[in-house]
This record gives structure tokens, C-alpha cells and sequence, in this order.
């Protein structure tokens, strides 16, 4: 008996020394102070023991048992402090997390600029819904029932009704069913084209369209906005013409170019925005007195000239959320 205690104590201090962990450690509890562990098969073999044996034995196996429990407690502890220090370890040597801070979207940045400039020029801001009818999409704007703009390659219909809006000029629409004149006010906003996909055209875009609504205002005044408006965009020497053009909405329609010069090329005029004097027609569809009113009105597409200004070639980089490109502006 007794070498078998010698020996219970020995194994116990030899493994309880070589413990580096939670799971070392329960492993020598349940080798030697578990239920079925070698102290408690030592105290059944005491069990049989003599009874003028016991005494002794009896003793021994008590302060080996113990003395045991107490070195096993005082592991566990020192492995729980060692963990805890582990955890609460901080390097205050290691450099900081770099933080990346988000920007406006370069579109959101030409479109708050476009803005700012018309609120300086007199003008208000209006909004409307993505989503709208024929109606005020193309048979109030004096569009012909066959006109190609209708065609279902160039306009998303949502059924014979309703559409995605091909511009925001249906704003405008709304703007002076529900308001008398006089009216100065711009339309920003998203619009949709079922077109091939390309580096100059996308499915998506935003426009900023104006209108002015009044008793005699005059494509002088229109000249006027719009030079004001290139000037401030694009810089005061902006060389700037106006060319005939011809929309269904306007008449007269003229179309804005600027003289564009770009480093080891040839300069070239470029088409920044449409304009023209709102047809009498759009005046009569929305019941506007034609005879009382006249209107000038404007429209551009903000991808268009965010490309100009910041020399971007593909139209579709606005839309790829790539980082590298984002964070250019
Ligand atoms: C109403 C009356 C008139 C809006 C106008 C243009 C000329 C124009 C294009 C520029 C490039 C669209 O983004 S683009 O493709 N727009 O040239 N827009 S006049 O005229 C209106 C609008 C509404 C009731």
C-alpha cells in the first residue's frame, strides 16, 4: 500500500509539472482525483485493508489526496491569471487602423455644383417620380404618336401605360398642372434609356432640365442663363455658340456647344445642353394661356459634362463603384 501511494504521489507531481493548459490539466484530475481516478481506487483497496492497518494508511492517503487537490487548485488558478493577462494584452506599439472615410460621388458633387449655380441664377428645384406615364412622358411634350423616341429600343416601358422616365422633362409637366407662372425652376434627377451599352451611353443618367415660365421672357434671357451658367462651370473664358437644333418641346430650339482644347489634340466644339422657347402646344396640353405665357427651357445630362470637366473617357465608370476611381475626386 504504501508503495503505491509513494508512487500515486510521484506520477501526480511529475504530470501536474509538465500541465500548460486547461486541458493538460483535466486530464491529470481525472488520472488521479476523478470518480473513478487513482485515489479513489487507492481508497477502495484501503477499504479492504486490516482494520490495525487503516489507521496509518488511512492518514497517508488523506494528506497525499489533499495535498494533491491543493497543488491541482493552485494550477488551475496560475493558468486562469496566465490566459487573463494574455487577453488583456494591449501593444501600444502597433501602428493605428487606418480609417477610409467615404466622399460624394463625383456625380453628386456636378450635380450639387449644377444646382448651386442655377439657386444663384433664381431658379427652385423640383422632383418627380422615376416611374411615369406615356402621358406625361411623351404626349404632353408634343411627342408625334410615331416618333422614334417612343420605340421600344429607347424607353423602358413598365406596360402600354407606364415607363421609366426617358427624361425628367414629365417634371415640368407636373410642375405647371399644379402651379400657376411665373415659374423658374430646374429638374435634377435620374433617367432611363433601353439603349446598347457603350463608353458614351448607358441605361442610366441624370439630367438637369430648367424651365421659365412668364409673361415675356425671351431666348435673349435664355442666352443669358445659359453663358452664366457655362461660365460658372466651366470657367469664365469658356468660348460658348449656339447652333439651331430642333426638340418636339421647343421652338425655336437651339443646341449649346463649348470650344473644347485638351493638351497634344486638336481643339473641338462639343455639345454641352439643348434649349429652346417652350411650344405654345406644351403650354396648351398642361393649360397654360399660350397667348398670356411664354417659356424658355433648357436640358442637360450631368454624366455628360462630369466627363468634360474631369476628362473621363467611359461614361460607364460613374456606375462601377470602383474604388480607384472614386477616390480621385
Ligand atoms: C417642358 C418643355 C420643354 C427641356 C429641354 C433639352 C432642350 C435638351 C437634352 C440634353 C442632353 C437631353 O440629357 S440629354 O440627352 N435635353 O436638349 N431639354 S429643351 O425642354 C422642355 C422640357 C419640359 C414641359
Amino acid at each position: 500500500m504504501l508503495d503505491k501511494i509513494e508512487s500515486a504521489e510521484k506520477g501526480f507531481s511529475a504530470e501536474i509539472a509538465e500541465v500548460k493548459d486547461d486541458e493538460a490539466l483535466e486530464a491529470v484530475r481525472i488520472k488521479y482525483l476523478g470518480r473513478k481516478g487513482l485515489f479513489t481506487e487507492l481508497f477502495e483497496e484501503f477499504k479492504q485493508l486490516p482494520k490495525e492497518e487503516k489507521p496509518k494508511y488511512g492518514q497517508m492517503l488523506n494528506k497525499a489526496k489533499s495535498s494533491a487537490q491543493k497543488k491541482f487548485d493552485e494550477v488551475k488558478i496560475q493558468l486562469a491569471s496566465s490566459e487573463s493577462e494574455i487577453q488583456e494584452y494591449i501593444d501600444l506599439s502597433l501602428p493605428g487602423r487606418k480609417i477610409e472615410l467615404g466622399s460624394t460621388h463625383i456625380l453628386t458633387q456636378t450635380l450639387n455644383e449644377i444646382k448651386q449655380i442655377f439657386k444663384g441664377l433664381g431658379f427652385s428645384i423640383y422632383e418627380g417620380p422615376e416611374l411615369e406615364s406615356d402621358h406625361n412622358n411623351f404626349e404632353m411634350l408634343n411627342f408625334p404618336a410615331d416618333h422614334p423616341a417612343r420605340d421600344m429600343q429607347d424607353t423602358f416601358f413598365i406596360n402600354d401605360k407606364f415607363l421609366l422616365r426617358t427624361h425628367t422633362s414629365p417634371v415640368q409637366v407636373r410642375l405647371m398642372e399644379s402651379k400657376e407662372p411665373p415659374l423658374r425652376a430646374i429638374m435634377p434627377g435620374k433617367v432611363y434609356r433601353n439603349e446598347a451599352l457603350s463608353a458614351k451611353s448607358y441605361c442610366l443618367f441624370h439630367q438637369v432640365e430648367g424651365l421659365y415660365v412668364d409673361e415675356d421672357v425671351t431666348f435673349a434671357e435664355l442666352k443669358g442663363t445659359l453663358v452664366a451658367f457655362a461660365k460658372q462651370f466651366f470657367g469664365d473664358d469658356v468660348k460658348y455658340r449656339f447652333r439651331p437644333s430642333f426638340f418636339p418641346f421647343t421652338e425655336p430650339s437651339a443646341e449649346v456647344d463649348i470650344w473644347w482644347e485638351q493638351k497634344g489634340k486638336p481643339g473641338k466644339w462639343l455639345e454641352i445642353m439643348g434649349c429652346g422657347m417652350v411650344d405654345p402646344n406644351v403650354f396648351e396640353n398642361v393649360g397654360i394661356d399660350n397667348e398670356k405665357y411664354v417659356g424658355y427651357a433648357f436640358g442637360m445630362g450631368v454624366e455628360r459634362i462630369a466627363m468634360l470637366k474631369y476628362g473621363v473617357g467611359d461614361i460607364r465608370v460613374f456606375f462601377d463603384n470602383d474604388k480607384r476611381f472614386l477616390q480621385q475626386f
